[in-house]
């Protein structure tokens, strides 16, 4: 049988609130749930998810870093806050140089101003906001076609 596509999916600062606080905006899933859901997913399509949060900007520099080496194909990531402010992050996805879906559970772009600037955009094939939980699911579903693809 041929080997899994491994899929790296990254969750930033403060996403381990999900379930808990804001769920008109954020829904109410917790990561744990939405990581149990993508993997399954991850399993129907063939593929292998592993699925991290943390609160620190360095960790996704370095997890991203990492991951061609790692043996991922792409990237899922929803970078929270770090979206409108991170040239790191998107400095490290240009290195990496693997595909990468950016992923929100809001729509930014129907929120405060200052959440419509994206800083690690230009570094993604492409983005998918808005559908709460179902946006990872999404994204993986898009990322995987890409995938197919190459
Ligand atoms: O919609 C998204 O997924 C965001 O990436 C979430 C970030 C926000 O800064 C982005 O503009 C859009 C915030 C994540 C905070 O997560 C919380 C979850 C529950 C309760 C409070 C915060």
């Amino acid at each position: 049988m041929a080997a899994a596509v491994r899929v790296l999916c990254l969750s930033g600062p403060n996403l381990q609130l999900l379930g808990t606080r804001e769920p008109e905006v954020y829904g109410k899933a917790t990561l744990a749930e939405i990581h149990a859901r993508l993997v399954a997913r991850g399993r129907e399509l063939g593929a292998e998810v592993d699925a991290r949060q943390t609160n620190h900007e360095g960790t996704l520099v370095d997890w991203i870093g990492e991951a061609r080496a790692s043996g991922f194909a792409g990237i899922l990531l929803n970078p929270g806050a770090y979206t409108h402010t991170s040239i790191a992050i998107h400095d490290a996805l240009k290195a990496v140089s693997l595909p990468c879906v950016e992923v929100h559970l809001s729509n930014p772009d129907a929120r405060e101003p200052f959440r419509r600037r994206s800083r690690v955009a230009r570094a993604c094939i492409g983005r998918v906001a808005g559908f709460g939980a179902d946006s990872y699911a999404l994204a993986l579903d898009g990322l995987l076609r890409v995938l197919s693809r190459a």
